[in-house]
């Protein structure tokens, strides 16, 4: 049997060093900690046990499934689904107000040694136990309007999710100059104009460089938005998994227009100028 073609990943430089945290960091840095900076700036990807309190979890869960119960109209009854509710902190007041309030700001400011950090987008995704969608290996740059360095998510989970049934990342993919196709987002004719190339075969990918964890509810993941990611299809005997993502940018984050990226092309948008502050708010600033 001939060799299968390895994957090849340009990168973009080594990791940078840890920077050391300064008298400036403050409260809200120790959310997370330095390690967990490291293993960001080094992986792509980190595990942050515990980041949202039980109280938030629930008060979050309740009016998420509000949003959930109108989504859940538009699937078949007894077919798993697999749902994404986009905006949601636009679609719920509660959900913005706890947004704003809640120590995520902070923490993405403190995991990207941001000076500020400005609110990019927020989504939920569920995954019914049985469904059989995965969801395709991605990075979220090659669809996200938007060049820079500190650009990330954070995946805070509102239910338990088992160990296989989340999202597994490619440790350090996030320092290639590569950008993938972005095609799992729709069926059909979707990004076919990009010229980016395909995703690799997740068979491809070395078995120690795949980071996934088991999580318990308000534990978190956060991720740069250039690191490959996946997950697998849900097992009949797993519960339904909730996630509430949060994205974020910082320093030097600028308009960047991708093929048919987020946000759309509008007047208010300037190539290689920050967002608009009144579409995408700075929630955090660091205070020296
Ligand atoms: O929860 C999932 O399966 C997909 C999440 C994802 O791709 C993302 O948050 O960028």
């Amino acid at each position: 049997m001939a060799d299968r073609p390895r994957l090849r990943l340009q990168m973009r430089g080594s990791p940078t060093p840890e920077k050391k945290p300064s008298s400036s960091d403050t409260a809200a840095d120790s959310n997370t900690s330095a390690s967990h900076r490291r293993l960001l700036t080094q992986d792509g990807a980190v595990y942050i046990p515990q980041l949202a309190s039980s109280l938030l979890v629930e008060a979050l869960s309740e009016e998420v499934q509000k949003l959930e119960a109108k989504a859940r109209s538009k699937f078949e009854e007894d077919e798993p689904a697999f749902i994404r509710i986009l905006d949601v902190s636009s679609k719920s007041i509660a959900i913005g107000n706890m947004l704003r309030r809640s120590s995520l700001p902070a923490v993405a400011g403190g995991l990207m040694q941001a000076q500020e950090v400005q609110h990019f987008a927020d989504l939920v995704f569920i995954k019914d136990k049985g469904c059989l969608k995965p969801t395709p290996p991605h990075q979220d740059l090659p669809y996200w309007s938007v060049g820079g360095d500190q650009i990330i998510s954070i995946w805070l989970a509102l239910t338990p999710v088992p160990l296989g049934s989340g999202l597994c990342f490619l440790r350090g993919s996030h320092l290639s100059s590569t950008l993938f196709k972005p095609s799992w987002l729709g069926s059909g004719n979707f990004f076919r104009e990009s010229n980016l190339q395909e995703p690799p075969d997740l068979l491809e990918l070395p078995p120690d460089e795949i980071l996934t964890w088991g999580l318990a509810k308000g534990d978190a993941i956060a991720f740069s938005a250039r690191t490959l990611h996946w997950a697998p299809v849900m097992s009949r005997s797993v519960p339904l998994r909730r996630a509430f993502v949060t994205r974020w940018v910082g320093d030097n984050v600028h308009y960047l227009p991708k093929l048919q990226g987020f946000p759309a092309p509008c007047s208010d948008l300037v190539v290689g100028r920050k967002l608009p502050e009144n579409r995408f708010p700075i929630l955090w600033r660091r205070c020296d």
